[in-house]
């Protein structure tokens, strides 16, 4: 499907406001695509469709999960907005006819990110976030950071949803919390900070992947 019947389909499907996000997030993941060299045909279609369950009804939601297989764990029968994201991949494969393997994962993840997001998965779960139609306290200086560093922007958007969850008394997807780790162990990494057990252990033998339990015998 191109993106004009996808956007026809999807205006059919979508309350006016979840449509308007939708098109806010095609055109911020357009932009954050181009400035991190990511196809923006892909992300932008990726975008379009990352919210295309979130209206469905929880038995309606259920029904597909089951049809489409979509495993339920723990965490996300509590919170059930949280099947959105992987349904909604399943829904974008069959229904809008996306076979994009990336565009599919980065639907599938916009909601609690994962260990080993890809440039084009961080896009779309930062996009959700900074679309023009957002409005929430910080949402300028995020939208900045988005443009100037999206590794910084995908853990500081992590952040700021486990303190919310936190603060509103929700369960954490363990999911979001890998995703968190993940992220702040790469921009440690990245800033040359190392893991504790080096600092501690600097003659030990210890792998050198980042990761703070892996000290080897
Ligand atoms: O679908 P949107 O409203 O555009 O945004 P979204 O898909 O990012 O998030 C939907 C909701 O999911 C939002 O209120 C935050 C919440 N969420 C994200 N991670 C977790 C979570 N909720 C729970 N309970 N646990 C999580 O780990
Ligand atoms: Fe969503
Ligand atoms: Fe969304």
């Amino acid at each position: 499907m191109d993106e004009i019947k996808l956007l026809e389909r999807l205006k059919s499907e979508l309350s006016e406001d979840r449509y308007l996000h939708s098109i806010g997030a095609m055109e911020s993941a357009g932009d954050l695509a181009i400035l991190n060299g990511v196809d923006v045909r892909r992300a932008r279609i990726a975008a379009l469709l990352h919210d295309c369950a979130k209206e469905l009804s929880i038995e309606k939601m259920l029904m597909m999960a089951h049809r489409y297989k979509v495993a339920i764990d723990e965490v996300s029968m509590w919170e059930t907005v949280l099947i959105h994201g992987p349904l909604g991949a399943k829904i974008a494969e069959h229904q809008y006819c996306v076979k994009d393997q990336e565009i599919l994962n980065a639907v599938e993840c916009h909601t609690t990110g994962k260990k080993n997001m890809t440039k084009l998965d961080k896009i779309i779960y930062i996009s959700d976030y900074i679309e023009p139609y957002r409005d929430f306290e910080g949402v300028n200086e995020l939208r900045r950071m988005a443009m100037e560093d999206l590794d910084a922007a995908v853990k500081f958007a992590l952040d700021f949803t486990i303190s919310d969850l936190l603060n509103t008394g929700r369960l954490i997807h363990p999911r979001t919390l890998e995703a968190r780790n993940h992220m702040m162990i790469l921009i440690s990494m990245d800033k040359a900070i190392s893991p504790q057990c080096l600092k501690t252990h600097s003659s030990a033998n210890v792998d050198k992947t980042g990761s703070p339990d892996i000290m080897k015998p």
